[in-house]
């Protein structure tokens, strides 16, 4: 079955290995980054296998958010499956020390800005009584590691989003999957050290961290499920971890 998908931060990393896990099913999908360049990229390769949509606006931007999605096209408004993936963490620094800028990008991004395209995406779900929201949360929503208390903290409150929403929305047939993943190799790490090539590369040094695929994968498993399954929470960790700090590094 076709179904039209929606997936925020698929410009790189776990969002854009979701969009080919998805394009590889044929689903029409809508893309949206910041990045035009990445977007436009994504939408020439993507493009090849399915019907693709590229929508550029930053979700902490929430006049922009509302604008792009009431633009969709008529036969794209009708999302089935939005996977809320756009996120980062920014700085890793105890609390008395950390920025604040970096605290306003973490939680207007990673909590408000989840929330704003779930606003505008929910009511056409509820609607047609039925559809799919699968949140990207991280073992830092469930497990608070030092130095990263915001970071943590925001995944903390989509793991509770993740949980109000699955009450709020299942009597209207809607499911709501929460994936929490553990070390993954992707962007993230350059974005938290804010380009520091060798600092990023230290988080995945001695272990193989989880890829992007990996996560794909388990989406691809939570929005194929029958009918009368839902996946309601999901944790992956590296094989060499075992939680948010102990990981197995030769
Ligand atoms: P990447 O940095 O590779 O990807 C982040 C994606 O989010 C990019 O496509 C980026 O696009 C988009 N994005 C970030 N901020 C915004 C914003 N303000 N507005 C719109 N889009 C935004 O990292 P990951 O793929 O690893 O991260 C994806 C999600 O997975 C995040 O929510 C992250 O917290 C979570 N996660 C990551 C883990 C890891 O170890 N990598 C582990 C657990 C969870 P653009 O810059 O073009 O806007
Ligand atoms: C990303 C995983 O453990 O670096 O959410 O916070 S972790």
């Amino acid at each position: 079955m076709s179904r039209i998908a929606l997936i925020t931060g698929a410009t790189s990393g776990i969002g854009h290995a979701i969009a080919e896990a998805f394009a590889a099913l044929e689903y029409p999908l809508i893309l949206c980054g910041r990045r035009p360049d990445r977007l436009e990229e994504v939408r020439q390769t993507l493009g090849r296998r399915t019907r693709v949509h590229t929508l550029q606006f930053d979700v902490r931007d929430r006049a922009a958010v509302e604008q792009a999605l009431a633009g969709l096209p008529d036969d794209l408004k009708a999302v089935d499956i939005l996977v809320n993936n756009a996120g980062n963490a920014h700085g890793l620094a105890p609390i008395q020390e950390g920025d604040v800028d970096d605290w306003d990008a973490m939680l207007d991004g990673n909590v408000k800005g989840l929330l704003y395209v779930t606003k505008a995406i929910s009511p056409g779900m509820v609607e047609k009584g039925s559809g799919h929201i699968v949140n990207i949360s991280s073992i830092a929503g469930k497990q608070t590691y030092a130095n990263g208390t915001v970071y943590c903290a925001s995944k903390a409150a989509v793991e509770a989003l993740s949980e109000g929403m699955r009450l709020d929305l299942t009597p209207y047939g809607i499911k709501v999957s929460n994936v929490a993943p553990g070390a993954v190799e992707t962007e993230f790490s350059m974005v938290r050290f804010k380009g520091d090539e060798s600092r990023a590369a230290k988080v995945y040094e001695g272990f193989t961290p989880l890829t992007a695929k990996d996560i794909a994968d388990a989406v691809v498993y939570i929005v194929t499920a029958p009918p009368h399954v839902t996946i309601s929470d999901i944790t992956l960790l590296a094989g060499a971890q075992a939680s948010a700090t102990s990981i197995n590094r030769k």
